[in-house]
């Protein structure tokens, strides 16, 4: 279908930036999927960490070198999907659950681009459910936390992250300062990640209809 089509339009531009040598964040979902599946198939010299156990066993399946991010502090350029992107490049991701790694593996990179269909565009976040993983052991206590930041807080039945956590899904933020909620989120004691992309990102490479466009921060 053209979505598909678009996120691997997307994907295939992006992956055009990755230079031998470079040690490469590689995203998770399926649009970065078709980005790990191009840069595999240009067999150039280069490392990869993932951010996700799905995204490792795909780079490995198509030839790319995957190292542990755990012995990795910096890393060149990162590409990786998102469910939301808005006019001031900040993101909304998470809907695949690996947004605690993919948020660690962007902080840690020089560059970070999204890729998406045009779908994902919007002119302000908002509209997708904000993922919030959390520690088990705080599960409640947090869950009623949130309840004071948003009108829908629901755990995202029978799944647990790549670091064995639940994830809430949280919708309809009661605030109109995305910082400042952010700043909330990562105060509640047992939020160990959630899905605001308000600094990371760098560029974005969105297509349309068989078009792409690449929008620099
Ligand atoms: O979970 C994530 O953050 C992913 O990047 C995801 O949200 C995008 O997935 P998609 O490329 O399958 O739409």
């Amino acid at each position: 279908d053209c979505t598909d089509a678009d996120k691997r339009l997307a994907a295939e531009a992006a992956a055009r930036e990755v230079r031998a040598g470079m040690l490469v964040g590689l995203g998770t979902g399926s649009t970065a999927a078709h980005a790990i599946r191009a840069i595999g198939a240009a067999g150039l010299a280069i490392e990869a960490v993932a951010t996700s156990e799905a995204s490792a066993a795909l780079a490995r399946s198509v030839g790319i070198r995957v190292r542990d991010f755990a012995g990795v502090a910096r890393v060149d350029l990162t590409i990786d999907g998102a469910d939301e992107i808005d006019d001031r490049f900040r993101a909304i991701k998470g809907a695949g659950g690996a947004m605690l790694r993919e948020k660690v593996v962007a902080a840690a990179s020089d560059r970070m681009v999204v890729i998406a269909d045009a779908s994902k565009r919007v002119a302000t976040i908002g509209a997708a459910k904000l993922p919030v993983e959390v520690l088990p052991f705080a599960l409640c206590y947090v869950a009623d936390a949130l309840a004071a930041m948003f009108g829908v807080v629901e755990a995202r039945a029978g799944y647990l992250t790549d670091n064995g956590n639940p994830v809430l899904d949280c919708r309809g933020a009661r605030v109109d300062n995305w910082r400042d909620l952010a700043r909330r989120l990562d105060a509640v004691p047992g939020v160990i990640g959630h899905g605001l992309f308000l600094l990371e990102v760098d560029a974005a490479y969105i297509a349309d209809h068989g078009t792409v466009t690449r929008l620099e921060r």
